[in-house]
């Protein structure tokens, strides 16, 4: 299978000055979930798997065209904020094009597994006193005044590069689903999956838009109380950000749709993230258990999907997060070598 460059370069903000990189991004899969979907009662219900990208998040697919045009420009250096999964991205993407890559990071708010990901492939990563937004703002300032290129979502080419997703489940299904799940931090993703769709919609490979159902955590939800959060709190350190960067187009994507931004609890982000590995066998981090979280709100708060196809994204691979993880898990059953204690356990 050709990769999101190729395989969507008439969508895609590319020239034939563009170099076609590639580490394997994009293609992943759409999997039905018939448990759940009887459970909540839609008619159809499907995971997209956005941990299959080659650095276990969504974030891949906009990162290979913000690294492409840079590289196409000419530029030698690039730097992110990130609360883990755009760095360890930019890291991959940095180092499989040999240039120098910076990243500014929440100190002691970010999963290891991002950290350990950006740090092996050769970052220069530097962890601030301070919280996401804090860390956005500083990078901004410093690409004002010195030549290095931010692969931030405020990169336009970040936001192209993740709409592939939007057409990935739209050809898969053969058509838009009814209603999109996902989580919401900076809101980059709500605002590429919409334009992506809108896109394929005016492009004719759909008939249909769904209805975009977005979430963020409850202690940092900005645009669910219409207000910056100074303070964000959440177990999902993956959408702890209280000033999203995407916020308009986030409103556009739901009031465009139809759709909501909602918030859901920590508590319901753990239940959703221990019932999808659980259920499924689906490991997704926290994070990425607020879709899932958000469509049980939703069920739960009187919305019919019956006859419904429903797709929640999972943004992002639980192995990045184990410290969550064990906590969240049934412990580990420790026995002698001895054929007798082990049947002890398993009879
Ligand atoms: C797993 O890595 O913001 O609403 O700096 O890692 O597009 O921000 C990550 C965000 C959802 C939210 N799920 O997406 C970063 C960063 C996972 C994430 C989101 C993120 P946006």
């Amino acid at each position: 299978m050709t990769r999101i460059l190729e395989r969507y370069r008439d969508f895609l903000p590319i020239t034939a000055a563009t170099p076609a990189i590639t580490i394997g991004e994009g293609d992943t899969p759409l999997v039905r979930s018939r448990k759940l979907e009887k459970e909540l009662c839609c008619g159809e219900l499907y995971f997209k798997l956005e941990g299959c990208n080659p650095t276990g998040s969504f974030k891949d697919r906009g990162m290979v065209v913000a690294v492409a045009r840079a590289m196409e420009a000419g530029s030698e250096a690039i730097i992110c904020a990130s609360t883990g999964n755009t760095s360890a991205s930019a890291a991959a993407y940095g180092a499989h094009c040999g240039l120098k890559v910076f990243i500014l990071v929440p100190r002691g708010n970010i999963a290891l597994g991002k950290l350990a990901q950006a740090l092996v492939c050769g970052a220069r990563v530097i962890g601030m006193d301070g919280n996401f937004d804090q860390c956005l703002q500083m990078v901004r300032t410093l690409t004002q005044r010195h030549p290095i290129t931010l692969v931030n979502s405020l990169n336009p080419h970040r936001i192209e590069g993740q709409k592939t997703a939007a057409f990935e489940i739209a050809d898969a299904l053969g058509q838009a689903p009814d209603y999109l799940f996902l989580p919401v931090g900076n809101a980059g993703n709500i605002t590429a999956y919409w334009r992506g769709f809108v896109q394929y919609r005016e492009a004719g490979r759909t008939g249909n838009l769904p209805r975009m159902m977005g979430f963020e955590a409850e202690g940092a939800a900005a645009i669910v109380h219409n207000k910056v959060i100074e303070k964000p709190e959440t177990i999902a350190t993956a959408i702890r950000i209280g000033n999203p960067a995407s916020w308009q187009g986030a409103v556009a994507a739901r009031d465009e749709s139809g759709g909501i931004i909602d918030c859901v609890s920590d508590d319901e982000i753990l239940k959703a993230y221990r019932m999808l590995a659980a259920k499924e066998g689906i490991f997704g981090e926290p994070a990425s258990a607020a879709s899932l979280a958000g469509l049980i709100k939703s069920v739960r708060n009187g919305l019919s999907l019956t006859n419904r196809k429903v797709v929640c994204v999972i943004t992002g691979n639980g192995l990045k997060d184990t410290d969550t993880a064990l906590k969240q898990a049934p412990s580990l059953i420790e026995v002698p070598a001895d054929l007798a204690a082990i049947e002890q356990v398993v009879l």
